[in-house]
């Protein structure tokens, strides 16, 4: 298992002044933040962000709302950061995630549901490769 994930504070999150409330989450979680930076997609940057999901019946509503306002971008790193991350966040819908999680904390709905998180290892890498550069991220040694 890899050590870093990827992590987005979502345009609704953003919107609802909740990112100070998630970055305090990320730090108590026991997560380093090797970088992060607010930034506000085009649709085009939403649609490359999520193709993976770009045959699903959500996916006009998904990136409408990814490119709707500012949102927080973010590497994490933390031992097995993937599986760890998504223990934090919770269900993809918030009516499922678990008491004191991020999503079941902060979320609106399904779809803005406050918080990104990488599903594996590989997608963590190409994630943080899509927004940041080498340069960006604190390497952590
Ligand atoms: P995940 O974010 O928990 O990994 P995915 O299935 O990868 O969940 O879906 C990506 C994102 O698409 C979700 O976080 C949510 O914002 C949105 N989404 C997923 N399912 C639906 C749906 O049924 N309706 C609307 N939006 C959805
Ligand atoms: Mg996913």
């Amino acid at each position: 298992m890899g050590n870093t994930t990827f992590a987005i504070i979502k345009p609704d999150a953003v919107k609802n002044n909740y990112t100070g409330k998630i970055y305090n989450h990320i730090l108590d979680s026991g997560f380093d933040i090797l970088c992060a930076k607010l930034i506000k997609m085009t649709r085009a940057q939403a649609e490359g962000f999520y193709g993976i999901h770009k045959d699903k019946p959500f996916f006009k509503e998904l990136t409408t709302f990814m490119s709707s306002g500012k949102c927080m971008v973010l590497a994490l790193s933390k031992e097995s950061a993937v599986s760890e991350w998504r223990k934090v966040i919770g269900a993809t819908n918030p009516e499922e995630a678990e008491d004191g999680t991020i999503r079941k904390l902060y979320a609106t709905s399904l779809g803005e549901n406050a918080v990104h998180g990488s599903d594996s290892d590989e997608n963590a890498k190409i994630e943080i490769a899509f927004f940041f550069s080498d340069i960006e991220i604190i390497q952590n040694k």
